[in-house]
């Protein structure tokens, strides 16, 4: 188990386009492995793999944990394929902008072609929870996080609150 640091904004490591992954190989299921492990003891339902310094197009999910049971979904190379016209509006967070929860509108269904981590072939339809969780994600593999889709305002209040807190944080 290898749990890794959790990249913050305005970490500039954050607005790399990640890059395909060539073939699902052990050295990738390690990577999905390490994400998993890092996802969990951040607390997060999901992760793209930039956010721990790799920029590659893996993403790792887990919207089931209840009573203590994990269900962890790696999607590698994901695309969508499909979005809705209809949007939806969800609350949302992340693991590299800690303690800031904004509303964000995002296509209210997609569907979305990925491979498993055994390197098959899968399709999606999606909705809810998971439509936006993908899209979050997604978002991170071009190098875009959630703050990104709120106004100038919105963002830089955000921004100088992640700052104030990194600030109380290392003072100790
Ligand atoms: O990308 C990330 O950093 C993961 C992010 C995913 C996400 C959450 C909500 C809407 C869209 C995308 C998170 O996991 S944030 C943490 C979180 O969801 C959570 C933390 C503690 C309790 C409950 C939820
Ligand atoms: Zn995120």
């Amino acid at each position: 188990m290898t749990v890794r640091p959790i990249l913050t904004a305005p970490d500039p490591r954050l607005k790399a386009v990640s890059q395909p992954v060539a073939t699902v190989d052990a050295a990738t299921r390690k990577l999905i492995d390490d994400m998993v492990d890092s996802m969990y003891a951040a607390d997060g339902i999901g992760l793209a793999a930039v956010q721990i310094g790799e920029a590659k197009r893996v993403i790792v999910m887990d919207l089931d944990q209840r009573d203590g049971k994990r269900n962890p979904r790696a999607f590698v190379n994901p695309v969508i394929t499909w979005r809705s016209e209809e949007i939806a509006t969800f609350e949302e967070g992340c693991l590299s902008v800690p303690e800031i929860w904004e509303d964000v509108e995002r296509a209210a269904r997609i569907k979305a072609e990925y491979l498993d981590r055994d390197g098959n072939k899968q399709t999606l339809e999606s909705d809810g929870l998971l439509a936006t969780c993908l899209q979050h994600e997604m978002d991170h593999l071009e190098g875009v996080l959630f703050i990104d889709h709120l106004s100038k305002l919105k963002r830089s209040m955000a921004l100088r609150k992640l700052q104030k807190s990194k600030r109380l944080k290392d003072a100790g």
